[in-house]
C-alpha cells in the first residue's frame, strides 16, 4: 500500500501535470491568436499529452488503493511576449516538472516502494525527451534570429511544428 507521504506526493504531481496541460492550452490559444497555427497545433497536442500524464498518476494512485485528491489547478502564467519567450517558458516548465518527478523517485527509493519507483521510470524517460524537444525548438528559434526572428523564419518554424510527430 502507498505510504501517506508518497500518496501526497503523487497527488501533487498529478495536479502539476494538470497545470502543465493548462499552460500548453493557454499558450496554444495565444499562438493561435497570433496567427501561428502550426505552433498552436503543436502546443494543443502537447496539452493532451500532459493530460494523459495526469491520468497516469490518477490511475496509479487508485490501482495502489490510494486516495486521489482532485484539486484546483493554478492559473497559467500570462501570455508569452514572443515565440522565443513562449518556448523559454515551456522549457522552464518542463524543468520544474522534472524536479517534481525526481523528488518522487527519491522518495520511493528511500521508502523502498519499488512499484512506485518502477512506475516513475516512464516519466524519467519522458522528461528527458520533453526537455530535449523544448531545447531543440529553442535552438531553432535562436538560429532563426531569436527575438528578432523574421516573419519568414517563424513561418518556416510554424510549418515544421504542424508536422512534429506525436509522442505517447
Ligand atoms: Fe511535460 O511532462 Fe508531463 O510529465
Amino acid at each position: 500500500r502507498l505510504s501517506s507521504t508518497l500518496q501526497n506526493g503523487l497527488n501533487k504531481q498529478m495536479t502539476q501535470e494538470a497545470l502543465a496541460a493548462q499552460i500548453y492550452l493557454s499558450f496554444g490559444a495565444w499562438a493561435s491568436g497570433e496567427g501561428y497555427g502550426g505552433i498552436a497545433n503543436f502546443l494543443f497536442r502537447h496539452a493532451n499529452e500532459e493530460r494523459n500524464h495526469m491520468t497516469k498518476f490518477l490511475e496509479y494512485i487508485l490501482e495502489r488503493g490510494g486516495k486521489a485528491d482532485i484539486e484546483a489547478i493554478p492559473k497559467p502564467p500570462a501570455d508569452p511576449t514572443s515565440v522565443q519567450n513562449c518556448f523559454e517558458q515551456v522549457f522552464q516548465q518542463e524543468i520544474n516538472n522534472t524536479t517534481g518527478i525526481y523528488k518522487l523517485v527519491k522518495m520511493s527509493f528511500d521508502e523502498e516502494d519499488w512499484a512506485t519507483w518502477n512506475f516513475l521510470q516512464w516519466f524519467v524517460r519522458e522528461q528527458t525527451e520533453e526537455e530535449t524537444l523544448a531545447l531543440n525548438l529553442l535552438d531553432k528559434i535562436k538560429v532563426a534570429g531569436g527575438e528578432k526572428a523574421t516573419g519568414e523564419a517563424l513561418y518556416a518554424l510554424d510549418r515544421d511544428l504542424e508536422k512534429e510527430p506525436d509522442e505517447a
